[in-house]
């Protein structure tokens, strides 16, 4: 750690404010360039603490820069982890204010279901699925606090992988059965498809992102609870929406999910 607690808790406030205001921010890292990844991560866990507090409850947990092509739109190498609590889900079919956000993006995500804990280190693809109740469509609508979206991995990991909102819905299918490799993806804004990929854009395999975050929290002693829902990251680069905007996102084998935006 290069930060103290006093400097990890003025960081947690300052983009935590810049969420719940939806205003902009310059990123952290310009600032304090010293940062290392615990850093990151404590100012994002210092975060948690904060909407725990005010009586939020987590819902699930998030990866992101999980595809080549998230990487390479946000210019970014690793992927990053974080969670979603209460007030981030969005019902399927339903709206999301544009004023209550920055400049929201949309991404088509395979979300996992667990019925099993799962634990790193060497955690991996079989063990994912083996622990894995059942996947299902979700939209993820993110929304960096970070001035024109733009942000290393540091500072975006303080920001909690800018989380914003997400939907699920679509068909709850058990993975036997299923190549979650080889599941197209198609998302449409306003009747248009606007990106199209298939689910092996994830690491070579969705379950992947999930044992990499098993595997990220086994570093740290944690696990995932069985039970936990799980998005593990965009399969397509994301998506500008804009008030007025429908999202449709349909993949194969899993039905559809909707989000609109006023
Ligand atoms: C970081 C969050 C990425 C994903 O699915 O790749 C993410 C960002 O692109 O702002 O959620
Ligand atoms: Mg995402």
């Amino acid at each position: 750690m290069k930060l103290n607690e006093k400097v990890i808790a003025e960081l947690a406030e300052l983009l935590e404010n810049a969420e719940l205001q939806a205003h902009d921010v310059v990123k952290i890292t310009d600032a304090h360039p010293e940062m290392d990844w615990d850093d990151a991560y404590a100012i994002q866990n210092e975060i948690l603490r904060r909407k725990l507090a005010r009586g939020n409850r987590v819902v699930g947990l998030k990866c992101g820069l999980t595809s080549r092509a998230k990487m390479k739109q946000m210019g970014v190498e690793t992927p990053c982890f974080g969670f979603l609590v209460d007030y981030f889900t969005v019902a399927d079919g339903g709206e999301v204010k544009i004023s209550e956000l920055i400049h929201p993006k949309v991404e088509p995500e395979i979300a996992f279901v667990l019925n099993k804990p799962l634990k790193g280190p060497g955690c991996h693809v079989g063990a994912v699925l083996a622990a894995t109740d059942f996947v299902m469509p979700g939209i993820e609508v993110i929304d960096s606090r970070y001035r024109d979206f733009k942000f290393d991995l540091k500072s975006v990991i303080a920001d909690n992988c800018s989380s914003s909102r997400y939907v699920l819905g679509g068909m709850a299918v058990p993975v036997a059965g299923l190549d979650l490799r080889t599941l197209g993806v198609v998302m449409e804004k306003n009747g248009e498809a606007v990106a199209i990929g298939a689910g092996a854009a994830v690491l070579g395999h969705p379950a992947a992102a999930i044992a990499m975050l098993a595997n990220h929290l086994g570093a740290r002693g944690e696990e995932i609870p069985a039970g936990t829902m799980i998005l593990s990251g965009g399969v397509t680069e994301a998506v500008s929406v804009a008030a007025g905007d429908h999202v449709n996102l349909r993949i194969q084998s899993l039905g559809c999910v909707s989000i609109h935006f006023a």
